[in-house]
């Protein structure tokens, strides 16, 4: 096809176009002419996904040829969002396919458009499964990625009179172009039944369900397209789809019932994040994909190395928190049950195999399983688990343990009906133990692990989490990208640390100026989103003050809201004063069950429509509550955010990631001393975050042994006006008791020290205010931000654990 009288296309671009009109034709089975940009979007997809193929066989050859050690990263979740642009930017093809399209009458972010979010997690732990995927890709360690292949991911969320509704997501209903499904890999995994001694010695189980796990693999191809590993997920199938007997047998509905049972196993992820999910189906699917996985592992190490007894040396296996916790049970049973090892040896490879990361002290969030849940559908694995832990308190006894410190690290907690503590089963089946920043790993050793730190000495250690700076920074912030290339060079494309050659240039105004001009770029294009989304006019000039993450009680919303009331309230009192322009943006989910998270949403809307229509304000303060908060939306609003919200209870934060992609894009952080944003400020330097509140060990005890919420109120003639509209139902003219009850609750018990914080809170946001009012102080922070941060960049938190935890070279 001709170029429109444009240079003749290059090589190529000639044969990428060549290769997307085949894909078109033949595998879309479409014709150019009237091609949909779906259509389009599958073709330009298949054709990349051809020029993977090479490498991804090429990196398999290599690394069966080479024997070394490999990573199997066992996660629940991987929240990863479009592939496309990630594929296109590692490989280098970005520009070849734009101009590939572009011949075709086709523009590729149209294209992009096209891909659904893959939406397989809630948050932060599967987004960082997301990243490490692309690091360990990067850095050329061979791994796989497992987990399972939802039908539905993470639900749609409307907001629909300022209220959250969840609709179900269908990411697969026009089909997934980048997987392949792999009939010949699969897996049977048992539940339920009985185990019976065996002739000839040890036992057998005779699971009464039998579910066939079907691989279902995506590529992932590193930085330079050098390396590709696999992301394997597991769809549910029953094993005989028919169920003839029960069929024949006349029992028609029966036969459906049990292939719908089997099936559900795969069929929607659990919209939960650090909220307990007692279900029966979730201990069901963590079950299914660990021992899927396990058992592939073993077949595929088997095939390489013959020996079951060397699976150590070759295997490492990290489990994402405790959802796989359940592996080291299953792959005992595996090494004793199947492959004939005697326990011990099976114990010592266990042990040397797995490695486990916590990623949350909140109490709701640490799983356990009721004992006859387990012995009921789990028999043989509840046997193993009672006999590790049997072996596991013998130790402890003979070293010296008391009964305190027996029943503090016994798997099986004899309290609230006898339940299993996964967390402390995947500590005890690990030789490693990290937290994912230097406070929560700290806190892990005084708080839920305080007796298994001093039983297993040196086993917890820390991993600061880190984020993908392709995706975070050069997809998503091309703009910024193009500055810091054109002004130090493109050699932080590869090596993050070279990021700090841009700190000089923070005292050059022509930079800070150029850099502020990308900043205004993005700012406007979001007031598009807005404008587009939800109908609310934003001043791109304005500060956008942004708050982006699951909606949750301990990442204090509320505080951010009540500010917002707050500076409402002043700025309706001193319509003379000079203002900070302001937008306050907000976007997020609550888990469908968790109806506190759901009434400060509504909090948000309630708050956003009055705000936003108040004549008396000239636009000087608005508030937007973006609906369907995802990895998408999140790469459209993070380049342009000025103030980054992180501003959690000090503790109660693991580490964040949000607070890094913000950092990494120059948006200046306010924020609590909690997570990762400790380690932030301390390279960042605090003249350039905005740091306010409790201490973690402030707010821990004032937790534990409460505070006068009453108080704190009396004595802030701010907060109390804020709580008085909320009483007064200025929010809520139609329902003027609405924040009644939660007004009350804060007042009664302040679980998360709002109220304890909120002066403090208030006397930051009025600093960012008087900073924003100096833009020279403001750009030469900001571009501190984005020079300061290489450090969090997941190719060196993969790194350490390459080196620390997993034992692997690094090439
Ligand atoms: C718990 C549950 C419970 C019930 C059903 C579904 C479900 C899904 C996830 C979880 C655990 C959530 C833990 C989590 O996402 N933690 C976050 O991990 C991030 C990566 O380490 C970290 O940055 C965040 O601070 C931490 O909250």
């Amino acid at each position: 096809m001709p170029d429109d009288g444009a240079a003749p296309a290059s090589p190529e671009v000639a044969a990428l176009r060549a290769a997307i009109l085949d894909k078109l034709i033949y595998q879309v089975g479409g014709r150019d002419e009237r091609a949909s940009p779906r259509d389009w979007f599958l073709a330009a997809t298949l054709a990349v996904r051809d020029r993977i193929m090479d490498r991804w066989r090429a990196a398999n050859d290599l690394s069966a040829a080479e024997h070394h050690r490999q990573v199997c990263y066992l996660s629940m979740e991987f929240l990863i969002g479009r592939l496309l642009s990630d594929a296109l930017g590692n490989l280098g093809l970005t520009e070849t396919m734009r101009e590939a399209l572009s011949g075709l009458g086709v523009e590729l972010e149209e294209i992009y458009a096209q891909e659904p979010d893959a939406a397989l997690g809630n948050g932060g732990l599967g987004r960082l499964a997301a990243c490490f995927m692309d690091s360990m890709a990067s850095l050329s360690i061979p791994a796989f990625g497992y987990g399972i292949r939802y039908e539905h991911g993470l639900f749609r969320q409307l907001i629909q009179d300022g209220r959250q509704r969840e609709v179900p997501e269908d990411w697969l209903s026009l089909g997934n172009p980048w997987e392949f499904e792999r009939a010949n890999i699969v897996c049977d995994v048992g539940f339920g039944g009985h185990v019976a001694p065996r002739a000839e010695g040890g036992v057998a189980w005779h699971p009464g369900e039998v579910v066939r796990a079907i691989a279902y693999d995506t590529p992932v191809v590193g930085w330079g397209g050098k390396w590709v590993n696999t992301l394997r997920l597991w769809s549910a199938r029953a094993t005989d789809p028919l169920q003839l007997d029960a069929f024949n047998s006349g029992d028609h509905i029966g036969a459906q019932l049990n292939r719908v049972r089997a099936e559900a196993i795969s069929r929607v992820l659990y919209p939960g994040d650090e909220s307990p999910a007692g279900q029966e189906l979730r201990l069901r699917q963590e079950y299914f994909f660990a021992s899927a996985s396990l058992q592939d592992m073993i077949r595929r190490h088997k095939r390489l190395h013959g020996e079951v007894t060397t699976l150590a040396e070759k295997n490492a296996v990290q489990l994402n928190d405790t959802h796989p916790a359940i592996g080291v049970a299953e792959l005992m049973r595996l090494l004793i049950d199947v492959h004939g090892l005697e326990w011990d040896e099976a114990w010592r490879i266990g042990i040397a195999t797995f490695s486990y990361t916590n990623h949350t002290l909140m109490p709701e969030a640490l799983e356990s399983w009721p004992v006859a849940l387990m012995e009921r559908l789990l028999p043989r694995n509840m046997q193993i688990i009672y006999l590790i832990n049997a072996q596991h308190l013998e130790a402890a006894r003979q070293a010296g343990a008391n009964d305190g410190m027996l029943e503090a690290i016994s798997i099986i907690n004899e309290h609230a009906g006898r339940r299993v503590r996964m967390g402390h089963l995947a500590f005890v089946g690990s030789h490693k133990v990290n937290g994912v920043s230097a406070l929560h790993t700290g806190l892990m050793k005084t708080t839920v692990f305080a007796e298994l730190d001093r039983a297993c000495p040196g086993r917890i250690t820390n991993k600061t989490n880190g984020i993908t700076f392709r995706r975070w920074l050069q997809r998503a912030n091309p703009g910024l990208t193009k500055l810091i290339t054109d002004s130090i060079g493109p050699r932080f494309l590869d090596d993050p640390e070279h990021l700090a050659e841009l700190a000089p240039l923070a005292h050059d105004a022509a930079f800070r100026e150029a850099f502020e001009a990308q900043r205004l770029a993005a700012k406007r294009r979001l007031a598009e989103v807005v404008r587009a989304r939800i109908g609310v006019a934003v001043d791109p000039q304005a500060l956008f003050d942004v708050q982006i993450k699951r909606i949750h009680e301990y990442k204090r919303q509320l505080l951010n809201i009540l500010q917002t009331i707050a500076l409402y309230n002043a700025m309706r009192a001193q319509p003379m004063s000079r203002w900070t322009p302001r937008v306050k943006i907000f976007a997020g989910k609550a888990a469908p069950s968790y109806h506190q998270a759901k009434l400060i949403i509504r909090l948000a809307n309630d708050v956003a429509r009055v705000v936003n229509n108040d004549p008396t304000l000239h636009g000087l303060l608005k508030v937007a509550f973006l609906p369907n908060y995802n990895v998408t939306l999140a790469e459209s609003i993070i380049p342009a955010a000025d103030l980054s919200e992180q501003i959690s209870t000090a503790g109660l934060e693991a580490s964040g990631t949000g607070n890094m992609k913000f950092a990494l894009n120059g948006a200046l952080t306010i924020g609590t001393l909690d997570g990762a944003n400790v380690e932030i400020s301390e390279r960042v330097g605090l003249d350039n975050i905005f740091i306010f509140g409790l201490k973690a060990d402030a707010a821990g005890a004032m937790r534990r042994d409460g505070f006068d919420a009453r108080a704190a109120v009396a004595a802030s003639p701010e907060l109390q006006g804020v709580l008085d509209s909320l009483m007064g139902g200025v929010f809520s003219p139609e329902e003027p008791d609405r924040y009644r009850g939660l007004v009350e609750g804060l007042l009664a018990h302040d679980s998360f020290l709002v109220t304890a914080d909120f002066d403090s809170y208030q006397r930051s946001q009025r600093q960012v205010a008087e900073r924003w009012r100096q833009p020279d102080d403001w750009w030469r922070s900001a571009v501190l931000n984005t020079a300061n941060v290489a450090w969090f960049s997941s190719d060196r938190t993969i790194r350490d654990y390459a080196e620390e935890i997993w034992k692997l070279p690094v090439r």
